[in-house]
């Protein structure tokens, strides 16, 4: 096989300069009648330049956008620069370079080798977030989530990572440690921050979840993180007091069963409740966990949301000298505190069931507090699961033994049974089915002012003061009272001044505090006035870009609404899984949030139940691996496109990459392979520049090759609308094949491959549509062919087609069409219509799986 004329580079290069020359890939927005809307996450400008990981990322979001462009859409793809950032910051720090003159090479890099990858990209309207036109803008964000109550300032418990020198996020730590130092512990430190309300959308976050159009391990991981718990809420009185504590639980069935109550040793009621005697233990218990090293494994810190601590570990606490009402029966319990119960969940506070809850039976267990069984247990084949007990359970007779001991107060039960022992003159439960009972006892709890159903979330407030130096300042001025004043909107940006030491100085304060000219200011009132030091965590830069795509040089506002309203929800949005729980929880609370300030109306498109959701479908791309491990600059096989671009042509690279594996879940890079598609570009392209002259009309095509050519349209429309790129590929290959051995090609054919291709192969695709289809337009201002529906269909027959019993045509089709089909189908045939045009059908035989006879007069 021959190579002959096709030289990547030389197209490549030729392509790029008409595209550029032309605007091909820039369009219009106000113009747009059929908008389509399809989004990459932007990438981070690193030194190293692009990673054959984005290439890959973004090549899937180019086949979208190039598909939907040939399907008649007027695509707005745009790229753009996410450079603000510790991780920024720290390669600065690393280099002894300032990030500001690190980023604008960067990003020229990362330009020319998006440019040479062949992306749609609409360059006229790119953003860099640490350029002050658009972190203006950002600082704007948060003005309009602090005029709609949903910016606050804090002073609480925060994530601290000494060797970032900064509070970081909940999302941020992961098992404890940093997500950028794996092997440094987070403390928790008490640092005024500002925070963002997430959790007043909470409800609403996590039911969208249930009809949005995600990637289902996205949705997933997202539910997982927001964490709704079903259950109840319940007021107890304090004995001898007017204090009430409110409790949560998933459990509100057993509340008969309820024999003390636990405390987490911060709950603000634990100054007001502890008796004179208990006081000094209390006391003494408390200083203990606090004195203990903050760590979130099994230690007795306070543990970061989310964080159990570990089950093995051995229950401490102590007794407050109060006791509290248990509403159901009245009776007087005891209130304990202990570090189990954390203060950052529910309410702090918990109503212990020993015969119900694991946790509950240790500490009774422990402390020889009374169990009360409420349940009678259904112990079926996974009991083990559902019991802990005082004694070792006997493997043998358990099943029987089970039920014996928890109604002897021996072992909890937290698998399913029969309520028992619960009730009292106004609520009985006796009988009930768990589901039944939680009902029953929400109702009466209601009924009485003594509780209601209620779920709780797992999501906290997410913090965005960062003390660092490489983001947005926060837009607040204190007075000299230290009372918070946001800057007027006609005075943004706050600029970042240009400081020479930006280094972190680990006294939880930011760089800017060592900057006192740049720190005094003025209030509107004329007062003196302070700037805030925090700057805002990056993932509020990627929060809103989507928006700012659309009006990248508008001066006068973050983005126009009409602009808005015409394209988002973004129709299509590509990214890593890995952003799950950050980027793509916060977008979604952003758009939220600036429609609660009145700032974002967003259209309407099909299937989205709500106005204020920006990514109409979201699909999580796989990893690309190398020999097996996850390609990573700390495992040193990260591969760089820029080699393999030049050796075989961005077109190759583009569509091995896209031939590695399912899109979806990733693919082994096996360097070697690559020459597979090398080759195929090569006979594609032979192909071409020799078959025109063999060209026929499409009647005259062989059979075979009609039927797949049009099977072959409908696979690979079908595969891309999956992101099933490989089988896509396999497909043009198999067709390519049929089609070169064939005897005979037609315009049609060679029109719809080159289409077909273009999606993967840009360059070569539009090629071959000038240099050898003798087109002066765009290969994708073409339209995607359509494919007859009769010829797809697996089980065929082929029958002959006579004109008054003479055999004039083959038609193929469905073995199961039904004869009006057939009669279609044979009517429709090109030689056959023009056989019978103008004559009057006297009548059509149709014998089944042979022929058809059509007999005609004239
Ligand atoms: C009584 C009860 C009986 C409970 C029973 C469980 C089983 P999830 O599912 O994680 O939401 N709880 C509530 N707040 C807590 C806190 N701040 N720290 C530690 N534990 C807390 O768990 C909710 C259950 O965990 C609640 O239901 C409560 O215990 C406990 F048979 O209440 B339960
Ligand atoms: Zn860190």
């Amino acid at each position: 096989m021959s190579e002959v004329g096709y030289d990547p580079k030389a197209v490549e290069e030729r392509w790029q300069a008409w595209w550029e020359e032309n605007g091909t890939n820039n369009v219009d927005l106000h113009a747009a009648t059929n908008p389509y809307y399809v989004l990459m996450m932007f990438p981070y400008p690193s030194a190293e330049g692009l990673h054959v990981g984005n290439v890959f990322a973004f090549t899937g979001a180019d086949i979208q956008g190039r598909y939907r462009r040939l399907r008649g859409h007027q695509v707005f793809e745009p790229i753009g620069f996410d450079a603000f950032g510790i991780h920024s910051e720290n390669f600065a720090m690393k280099v002894n370079r300032h990030p500001a003159e690190l980023i604008p090479s960067n990003i020229a890099n990362f330009t020319r080798q998006l440019t040479m990858m062949g992306f749609m990209f609409d360059w006229n309207k790119t953003v860099d977030t640490t350029s002050p036109e658009y972190y203006k803008w950002t600082q704007w964000v948060f003005l309009q989530l602090y005029k709609a109550g949903l910016a606050y300032r804090d002073t609480k418990e925060v994530n601290y990572c000494p060797d970032c020198g900064t509070v970081i996020s909940d999302e941020q730590v992961i098992d404890g440690k940093c997500e950028r130092h794996p092997n440094t512990l987070v403390q928790r430190r008490m640092l005024p921050c500002w925070f963002f309300r997430i959790t007043e959308f909470a409800d609403r976050l996590d039911k969208n979840l249930d009809w949005i159009d995600w990637s289902e391990r996205t949705k997933l991981a997202q539910k997982g993180w927001i964490g709704r718990s079903t259950g109840a809420e319940v007021h107890f009185a304090v004995a001898g007091r007017s204090e009430k504590i409110t409790v949560f639980t998933t459990r509100p069935d057993t509340l008969f069963g309820a024999t003390f109550m636990v405390l987490a040793p911060d709950h603000p009621l634990m100054d007001v409740i502890a008796s004179e005697g208990q006081k000094s233990a209390v006391s003494d218990y408390r200083t203990s966990i606090k004195s203990q090293k903050p760590n979130t494994e099994g230690g007795t810190g306070v543990s970061p949301v989310g964080a159990e601590p570990a089950a093995d570990k051995t229950k401490t606490g102590v007794f407050t000298g109060a006791y509290a009402i248990n509403p159901a029966t009245g009776g007087q319990i005891p209130i304990w505190i202990a570090d189990y119960v954390l203060m950052g969940y529910g309410t702090g506070a918990i109503m212990a069931v020993p015969s119900g809850d694991h946790r509950d039976f240790e500490f009774a267990t422990k402390f020889d507090l009374p169990v009360q069984c409420i349940i009678e247990p259904i112990v079926g084949e996974d009991w083990i699961e559902h019991t802990s007990s005082l004694e070792t359970v006997p493997t043998s007779d358990a099943k029987d033994a089970i039920a014996a001991w928890v109604s002897a107060g021996r072992a909890a039960w937290s698998g399913p049974g029969t309520a028992v022992n619960s009730a009292n003159a106004e609520v009985d439960l006796n009988g009930l089915s768990m589901d039944e009972a939680k009902a029953r006892m929400c109702a009466w709890l209601e009924s009485k002012g003594l509780g209601r159903a209620k779920d709780t979330f797992r999501l906290r407030d997410w913090g965005i003061s960062r003390q660092r130096y490489w983001g947005p300042p926060i837009p607040i001025i204190y007075d000299e009272e230290g009372n918070a004043h946001p800057v007027p909107e006609d005075q943004l940006p706050v600029e970042l001044p240009p400081l020479l030491d930006f280094r972190p100085k680990g006294d939880g304060r930011g760089p800017l505090a060592n900057c006192p000219e740049w720190m005094a200011t003025t209030l509107p009132d004329g007062r003196p006035g302070r700037r805030e030091t925090d700057v805002m965590d990056n993932f509020l830069d990627s929060a809103w870009y989507y928006l700012r795509y659309l009006s990248a040089h508008d001066d006068e506002q973050a983005y126009d609404p009409e602009l808005v309203s015409r394209w988002l929800p973004v129709d299509m949005y590509i990214g890593g899984n890995e952003h799950a729980v950050l980027h793509l929880l916060y977008t979604r609370f952003i758009c939220m949030g600036l429609e609660k300030a009145g700032a974002l109306t967003m259209g309407k498109k099909e299937g989205m139940q709500d106005s204020a959701e920006p990514f109409h479908k979201f699909r999580a791309h796989g990893l690309l691996v190398r020999e097996g491990s996850k390609m990573s600059k700390s495992k040193g096989n990260v591969v760089n496109p820029d080699a393999l671009a030049a050796e075989h042509g961005a077109d190759t690279l583009r569509m091995y990459l896209m031939f590695l594996g399912p899109y979806l879940q990733g693919g082994d890079f096996r360097d070697r392979d690559i020459m597979g598609i090398r080759r195929f570009l090569s006979r594609v392209h032979t192909w071409y520049a020799d078959s025109p002259q063999l060209a026929v009309p499409d009647g005259e095509l062989s059979n075979s090759v009609v039927v797949k050519l049009h099977k072959t349209i409908r696979k690979v429309g079908s595969d891309i609308e999956n992101l099933s790129y490989n089988t896509a590929i396999s497909a043009l290959m198999e067709l390519h094949n049929e089609a070169k051995n064939a005897e005979h090609v037609s315009k049609f054919l060679c029109e719809s491959f080159a289409i077909m291709l273009a999606p993967f192969a840009p360059h070569l695709a539009e090629e071959i549509w000038h240099t050898y289809l003798g087109y002066k337009t765009s290969v994708f201002d073409a339209e995607w062919p359509d494919f007859d529906p009769a010829l797809t269909v697996e089980d065929t027959v082929e029958l002959a087609v006579q004109v008054n019993s003479k055999v004039r045509s083959r038609i193929v089709v469905a073995r199961e069409a039904n004869e009006v089909a057939v009669r279609e189908a044979a009517m429709n045939d090109a030689t056959i219509a023009e056989q019978i045009s103008g004559k009057d059908i006297v009548r059509v035989v149709v014998v089944p799986g042979r022929l058809v006879n059509i007999i005609v007069k004239g």
